[in-house]
């Protein structure tokens, strides 16, 4: 009986809501550029499988699917004519009747014309901040529901969850206003932080936990004060996405003092990370947000592929508490996190750690 009871207890204090569409498997690229060769991605719809499966195995929650809530929020934070290009990318390079799929190989580097060309390699080479993301079939619809799972998560927290999971693939925080790259195509976490202001919020938290630095999230709320932005992540010298995400990027004219990076060296333990997290949480309590958006990968783990943290499964409950502590209405915002065997267990001891199971 007690079994039965305590068992009881847990399920009814963790119950959260995870959001999630089965659109997600329309982003299905054969391809990733790494190491010289084209290798299947490690940003494969089975990710989403694991976690979802977990999810129904530890009865975390109700599963739901996503509202519709249209174009309007997407171009809050990105540009029309980036947009327009994602939705269109995939059909102007079949028309080309290339082999493979859509891989940029020409960039505006330094003292080069900012123009956006016409061609398809070109634009793709104007579009993307890196080479490994192919763009494929169904990549956009996978996009836009990824975002629309986001937004909703959003909704669902305004209406009163203390936490919500948006279960978003593709992931998004590498994505800026008119970029793409890291397997990222629109900026899930930005678009829902963006909609919380919207809808009545005055100030939003964004702390993001994925092992890389979430470029696109920072560079898209810089020069803002109504977001606070911080990132724990590999050092950019050393990892991914090596141009943004040095401790000196603290903002810029009202956004000053609102961006926060915690850049950590390869081997680096959960002690260490910890400390880092506790800083911008710290930061996050002061900033008093009206609610939190956590960009939630768990890359940082010991054995993911191609990472370089240290952090165990039992971290990830720890750090969920800690989360838990600020007591602010959450939305975990799926991310990275690339060991496939390990990445439900991790990703839902998050989730259950902050819902205090
Ligand atoms: C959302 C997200 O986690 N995106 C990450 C994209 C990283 N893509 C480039 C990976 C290059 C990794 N190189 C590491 C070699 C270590 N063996
Ligand atoms: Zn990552």
């Amino acid at each position: 009986m007690r079994i039965t009871h305590r068992a009881y207890l847990s399920a009814a204090v963790t119950h959260m809501k995870t959001i999630f569409s089965e659109k997600h498997k329309l982003r299905n690229s054969t391809t990733e550029l790494y190491g010289g060769q084209l290798v299947e991605p490690f940003e494969r719809p089975s990710r989403a499988e694991f976690i979802i499966n977990r999810i129904r195995d530890q009865n975390l929650g109700p599963v739901l699917d996503p509202h519709d809530h249209g174009m309007d929020a997407i171009y809050r934070i990105h540009d029309k004519d980036y947009v327009s290009f994602m939705q269109t990318a995939w059909e102007m390079w079949q028309a080309e009747n290339f082999a493979g799929e859509a891989i940029p190989t020409t960039w505006p580097a330094r003292r080069m014309s900012q123009r956006i060309p016409d061609f398809i390699e070109g634009k793709l080479g104007y579009y993307a901040m890196a080479a490994e993301t192919s763009i494929s079939k169904g990549t956009w619809e996978a996009a836009y529901w990824s975002a629309q799972v986001a937004l909703t998560g959003a909704a669902q927290c305004r209406a009163g969850d203390s936490g919500v999971f948006a279960l978003c693939r593709p992931p998004g925080h590498h994505s800026a206003f008119d970029m793409y790259g890291g397997y990222c195509f629109l900026n899930n976490a930005a678009i829902a932080a963006q909609s919380f202001l919207d809808n009545g919020a005055e100030r939003v938290a964004i702390v993001d936990v994925d092992f890389h630095h979430g470029n696109g999230t920072q560079d898209i709320f810089y020069k803002r004060n109504d977001v606070l932005f911080a990132s724990l992540h590999g050092d950019p010298s050393d990892a991914f996405p090596h141009f943004l995400g040095y401790s000196e990027e603290q903002g810029e004219g009202d956004g000053a003092g609102f961006n926060v990076n915690y850049p950590m060296k390869p081997g680096t333990r959960f002690h260490e990370w910890r400390t880092a997290l506790t800083d911008a949480l710290g930061k996050v309590s002061d900033f008093v947000p009206d609610a939190l958006v956590i960009s939630l990968g768990v890359d940082t783990f010991e054995n993911d592929p191609i990472s370089f943290f240290k952090l165990q499964s039992d971290d990830f409950i720890t750090y969920g508490k800690d989360i838990a502590q600020l007591q602010l209405p959450t939305l975990f915002v799926m991310e990275g996190g690339y060991d496939i065997d390990e990445i439900g267990i991790n990703t839902v001891n998050v989730l259950q750690g902050f819902g205090g199971a």
